[in-house]
């Protein structure tokens, strides 16, 4: 087994070599300097302004106008008509802002720190600082505790009273922070307004508690003297969720200090464990030599073309770890930075784009065993209901909610951007719910599909009132885009607005499919029942299409395309995150989807780290193991930064994310009606196992390979059913120790019965 750790043997010189801690809520980025150690902070719902109702009243009645425009071929105009008329007003939705930054000031003898060592321990959630200095050996360790809903860095040396140090906390030197100052002698604070109209309060709160020497708070600051070790507890708050955020950030602080560091430790440890602890991965046989390495060494090792499976299982562990850190029950969803950012003007502002960013956050969470952190996202996606039906009646006169391709904090659902090319796209919340489906299908949870079941529902109404029918009787979305891509008609004019671009009937048919299976397993009455508004609509829907170079056909005519090698690859969504494409089961499009990702590849596609990450995934899906596998090493040496976080660039956590799905796709996939065991495993790997990957169908799975094949398989089943695996060796089936019946339900599937709470083994037959 791998240990899980990522190596530094300096301080952190800039951002991206800092090491993120998190709890969901509250966020740092670890410098780990000496003499002046750094915490970039963030807490997730200190954002720019409050909510406002951004739709254009001007949409609805312009609608058919723009329709007509689009059939007809007049791109240009019907652009121009919909950037004035559908765009929000204004055209941007609100940002997320830093926290701000806790300084410390070390006093410390003279000469160079000795033995510097950095590390990120993803077994137990913690980063830690060590060095020696005057014969003395310091050691930091940091951690934000879930449990107590605090950051706390513990500062300890083997030397008594070492230990001296003065901090503050600070907001940049354009002092975004309206006020600060102490109270009491161990605390110091800092509390503002994020700004914009609506903008929500916010306040930090820093308590110390030392072991021998002084502890005083002067003006600001903090002043430590002499002390054998100290405990920092740094807590926040802001009125999005609490009323006196100054009062309930103290409160958490003074209940943090008053548990000690030890108790703190093990609450968080615990927690923390009980998530991270589910999956283990090891790749190839496990290199002490390479562990010991720094994680710039290793990665420069790879970048030369040396192999280092293991560094891909810390890529995959740490996907986990970062899900873990950013996104809780109760916070709010991981963003484009996770909670991490430190920018006032943030790139794309920080928020959720929901046209494949927000997503690919979460792929990991079910497969990789982390479903409570998919929480969040659905949180925010039930609090997009109501102003995304809002939205769907001001904007376009439909029934249901619907949201375009970004939301923010307040869950605004009005279109973001006057940018074309994405702009116009409201199939945001129909994407967001299959999230909700998803849960359900590897957990099995009835009581969660029937919370879930009318968002669901919602969303599927909102696109049987959006569609219209085509001049060929189909029945397409219009406007929409296919994200973000541009293409030119035979007239060689060029544009983006169009009708029944394939990602939309893709999505609209796997939300209608989610629905009707949600129906029919909750029982709904036929009366009640959205079955008989959605079935005509199934019925009428445009098919998948080949075009002119064997590719998978991305609008509803065969056009060309502006950028070949575009970043975004939508309408593969029917083979991932979607289920319509398998190479079983639909062999031509398949055949069509290779020949899609061959001709961006080949046109210098996948250059930015999530175009890459969803590459892998489609690689996976197509069971090309040495494709996924190279592009997976692509995704690390080129789009991924020093501190192992994603590079989009600048930083951008979905490729982290995407990555860490991918590498799960590649060794179970479970979206086809089997369990598919090692679909894609490289020779590179060829000696492995993992265990505790999920399934759907409410499966937990461990596997083990050597030589490249499957050796031995365990399958926890959460729910009684009928089991169907596949794989290509001859296998027998067990459960404590006896064998139970199987059927052939094709080539390579075996089907059993199981039953809830038992584990099945699979070994060599
Ligand atoms: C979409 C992508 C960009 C970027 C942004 C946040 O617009 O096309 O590459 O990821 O979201």
């Amino acid at each position: 087994m791998t240990n899980n750790k990522l190596l530094f043997d300096g301080p952190a010189k800039e951002w991206n070599e800092a090491l993120p801690i998190g709890n969901g809520r509250l966020g740092a980025m670890v410098y780990g300097e000496p003499r002046s150690e750094r915490l970039q902070l963030n807490e997730d719902s200190v954002w720019y302004g409050g909510p406002r109702d951004r739709n254009n009243p001007d949409a609805q009645a312009n609608l058919p106008e723009i329709r007509r425009l689009i059939f007809e071929g007049k791109l240009k105009e019907a652009e121009r008509l919909a950037l004035l008329s559908l765009s929000g007003l204004p055209e941007t939705q609100r940002h997320y802002l830093p926290l701000g930054h806790l300084m410390l000031d070390f006093d410390l003898p003279d000469g160079t720190p000795e033995n510097y060592a950095r590390a990120l321990h993803m077994d137990n959630g913690t980063v830690t600082v060590d060095f020696e200095l005057g014969g003395v050996s310091y050691k930091r360790e940091l951690l934000a505790s879930y449990p107590d809903q605090a950051i706390v860095l513990r500062m300890t040396a083997d030397r008594p009273g070492a230990i001296s140090f003065t901090a503050r906390l600070d907001r940049g030197r354009w002092r975004y922070a309206d006020r600060s100052g102490r109270t009491g002698e161990d605390t110091i604070w800092m509390s503002g307004n994020c700004g914009g109209e609506g903008g929500s309060q916010y306040a930090t709160v820093v308590k110390a508690s030392a072991e021998g020497g002084t502890v005083k708070a002067i003006g600001e600051h903090l002043l430590v003297e002499n002390a054998d070790s100290v405990t920092l507890v740094l807590t926040a708050a802001t009125t999005f969720r609490v009323d006196n955020p100054f009062s309930d950030a103290l409160k958490r602080a003074e209940a943090a200090v008053g548990l000690g560091y030890a108790e703190l430790y093990n609450r968080h440890v615990d927690d923390y464990r009980t998530l991270f602890g589910r999956v283990s991965l090891t790749l190839g046989s496990a290199d002490a030599e390479l562990e010991h390495l720094s994680l710039a060494q290793r990665m420069e090792r790879v970048r030369s073309g040396e192999t280092d499976p293991g560094l891909y299982a810390l890529y995959f562990q740490f996907g986990r770890y970062l899900l873990i850190a950013s996104s809780r029950p109760g916070s709010l969803p991981a963003n484009l930075q996770g909670i991490w950012n430190e920018h006032f003007l943030p790139p794309w502002d920080s928020k959720y784009t929901i046209n494949i960013n927000a997503q690919m956050n979460y792929w990991p969470a079910e497969s990789c065993g982390l479903p409570e952190c998919h929480e969040a996202l659905f949180e925010l996606l039930e609090r997009m209901r109501e102003p995304g039906r809002h939205t769907a009646s001001i904007m376009y006169g439909c029934r249901g909610f619907t949201a375009h391709h970004n939301t923010d904090i307040w869950a605004d659902t009005a279109p973001q951007d006057t940018y074309l090319p994405a702009t116009y796209w409201p199939l945001g919340a129909a994407w967001l719910a299959l999230h909700l489906w998803e849960h359900y299908r590897f957990t099995m949870n009835e009581a969660f599909l029937e919370r879930a079941y009318s968002t669901l529902r919602e969303a599927a109404l909102f696109l049987v009132d959006y569609v219209v029918e085509s001049p060929g009787g189909e029945l397409v979305t219009c406007p929409s885009v296919s994200p973000e891509n541009t293409y030119i008609l035979p007239s060689g004019e060029s544009g983006v607005l169009c009708a029944g671009p394939s990602m939309d009937t893709q999505i609209i048919r796997e939300l209608f499919g989610a629905v009707l299976e949600a129906e029919s397993v909750l029982g709904i009455p036929e009366s009640e029942a959205l079955g008989e508004e959605l079935r005509p609509v199934l019925s009428k829907l445009p098919q998948p299409k080949v075009g002119r170079y064997g590719q998978l056909q991305e609008w509803y005519e065969d056009y060309e395309e502006a950028e070949p090698g575009h970043r975004h690859i939508s309408h593969l969504f029917a083979l991932h995150p979607g289920s319509q494409i398998t190479p079983n089961g639909t062999p031509e499009l398949a055949a069509a989807a290779r020949r899609t990702l061959e001709r961006r590849l080949a046109n210098g596609g996948g250059h930015t780290g999530w175009s890459r990450a969803w590459i892998i995934n489609f690689w996976a899906r197509l069971e090309d193991a040495e494709e996924a596998v190279s592009n997976l090493t692509a995704l690390l040496t080129h789009s991924t930064l020093p501190n192992f976080l994603d590079n989009h660039p600048p930083f951008q956590i979905d490729g982290n994310f995407g990555g860490t799905a991918a590498i799960a796709e590649m060794l179970l996939q479970s979206h086809a009606g089997a369990l598919s065991l090692l679909p894609a495993l490289p020779a590179a790997w060829a000696t492995g196992s993992v265990k505790g990957l999920r399934a759907r169908g409410g499966y937990t799975v461990d596997l083990e390979w050597k030589d490249g094949r499957l050796t031995k398989a365990g399958i926890a089943s959460a729910v009684s059913g009928s089991c169907v695996i596949r794989t290509g060796e001859r296998v027998s089936i067990l459960k404590d120790g006896k064998s139970v019946m199987f059927e052939m339900a094709g080539e390579e599937l075996y089907r059993f019965h199981t039953e809830a709470g038992a584990i099945y083994h699979i070994v060599l037959a």
